[in-house]
């Protein structure tokens, strides 16, 4: 029986990287943008149930929600090549609306404003799949649709289904575009709390470090959102790899999330890949790819999908590692690749309990090709991950010192009388970024357990 997954896309960038990562999942599927199964696909080994339903005319339909509060985005996606692929019943968008404003709070409270309208949906998808796994949001922490919306949705998808996962994939704001979104910080730190404490599990999509990789990797000049996406699309699709083509682990999200995430609240993933190729580049690749190869270059910072200095301070560690390696693998590779790793103590863990490297070989598409042997995505859980989100209460403090822009908030319901949520907010990140330290020391288990029953 299949573990369905239903993803949810909110706001310009929700959107966006999810229409990607829908691309993506057509190819990878032999499924081309009508829905239509390839001849060529007809006996895949796959499991496309996991994120397609098949309508009576037998042609897939993603389980995916496409929402927002303007109609740019989606009426793109709808004027596109894969304007038929989606569930027409499964798309709210404001037709007349212009988005949320780049303000949380609107988003949030527009979030209140259709609630029936938006779970009329989701109930209909979630009462749709026979064993319901959880839901995977995709969205910008920084903007007021995918921040604000996001934010109520997670509160009310843990209400509503509170035995099924959530998953998301956050996109955060680059550091050299706050003069774009002046408010970036109050969003982002509105939204850090909900996914702090309704989501099970947080991919950390950092657009300064995709700017930085799509530029110095890649060689691309002034790289677009679509090629940024590309990024973000490899990143999705080979975390659902093991969803998708199951071997012997890894088969369902639950597994996947319990084998990173130890503790609860340390749920926020970074992301590698290797090797970055352009299609341009694929052509003149003569590099050959080993497993160890991969494996020691997934360990280099320059290859991760976040603007945290990694290994630079000896403090910070990993919580945990998985690699989904896909390609031509012998797993005696693996074993010495994961020996070697060890004893040239390439990769620093915690010194609370017992960590390592956890490997998946994945089986990939076979009508996708790749320039490389073999590819690799980590998954990783690092310490160093609440650099971010200090920068995050850095950025807050400024604005929030000076009372900048505090207007457009005011007006809202939430924060007419009292700006409280905001402190509140500020006092759960605080708390994230603390319990990160906590993790980098031997006691820290100790310390989880007093948490846990303060007397
Ligand atoms: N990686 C990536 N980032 C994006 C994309 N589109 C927007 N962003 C980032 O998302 C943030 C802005 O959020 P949006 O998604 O545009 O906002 P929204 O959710 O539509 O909210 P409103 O338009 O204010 O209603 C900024 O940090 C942008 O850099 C995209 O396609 N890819
Ligand atoms: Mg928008």
């Amino acid at each position: 029986m299949p573990r369905e997954i239903i993803s949810i896309q909110m706001g310009q960038c929700g959107n966006q990287i999810g229409m990607e990562f829908w691309k993506q999942l057509c190819a990878e599927h032999g499924i081309n943008p009508e829905g239509i199964l390839e001849d060529y696909a007809t006996e895949g080994m796959d499991r496309k149930d996991v994120f397609f339903y098949q309508a009576d005319d037998e042609h897939y339909i993603p389980r995916a929600v496409l929402l927002d509060l303007e109609p740019r985005v989606i009426n793109g996606i709808m004027n596109s090549s894969y304007g038929k692929l989606f569930n027409p019943e499964n798309i709210y968008m404001s037709k007349d609306g212009g988005g949320a404003g780049n303000n949380w709070a609107q988003g949030y409270h527009s979030g209140e404003r259709l609630y029936e309208e938006v779970f009329d949906i989701i109930d209909r998808e979630a009462d749709g799949s026979d064993s319901l796994e959880g839901f995977v949001l995709c969205h910008s922490i920084a903007g007021g649709t995918g921040s604000g919306m996001g934010s109520y949705m997670l509160e009310k998808l843990n209400d509503r289904f509170p035995k099924k996962l959530i998953q998301t994939y956050s996109v955060f704001p680059s550091h050299d575009e706050i003069s774009d979104v002046v408010v970036q910080p109050y969003n982002s730190l509105l939204t850090m709390k909900r996914l702090t404490q309704f989501a099970d599990c947080v991919v950390v999509l950092d657009n300064t470090a995709l700017h930085k990789i799509a530029c110095e990797r890649l060689h691309l000049e002034n790289p677009t959102f679509q090629q940024v996406n590309q990024l973000v699309s490899t990143v999705m699709s080979v975390s659902t790899a093991t969803l998708r083509y199951p071997g012997y682990m890894h088969n369902d999200l639950i597994s996947l999330i319990a084998s990173l995430i130890p503790t609860p609240r340390l749920h926020f993933l970074m992301t590698g890949y290797t090797p970055l190729t352009t299609d341009s580049q694929v052509a003149s690749t003569v590099r050959k790819t080993t497993v160890l190869d991969v494996m020691r270059r997934l360990l280099q910072p320059q290859n991760m999908m976040v603007s945290t200095p990694v290994h630079r301070h000896a403090q910070h560690c990993y919580i945990s590692i998985l690699n989904i390696i896909q390609g031509e693998v012998d797993p005696t590779q693996v074993h010495k690749s994961l020996q070697r790793i060890r004893e040239r103590k390439l990769a620093q863990f915690i010194p609370w309990g017992p960590a390592g490297i956890q490997v998946a070989l994945s089986r990939k598409s076979p009508y996708v090709q790749s320039a490389h042997k073999v590819n690799g995505l980590m998954l990783a859980n690092h310490t160093s991950i609440s650099a971010l989100f200090e920068r995050c209460v850095q950025q807050y403090d400024k604005l929030r010192k000076r009372e900048a822009f505090l207007d457009q908030f005011r007006k809202t319901e939430m924060f007419k009388d009292s700006l409280d949520e905001f402190d509140d907010s500020r006092e759960v990140l605080a708390q994230l970024i603390d319990e990160y330290d906590k993790a980098t020391k031997p006691d820290y288990i100790n310390w989880c357990s007093q948490q846990a029953s303060p007397s």
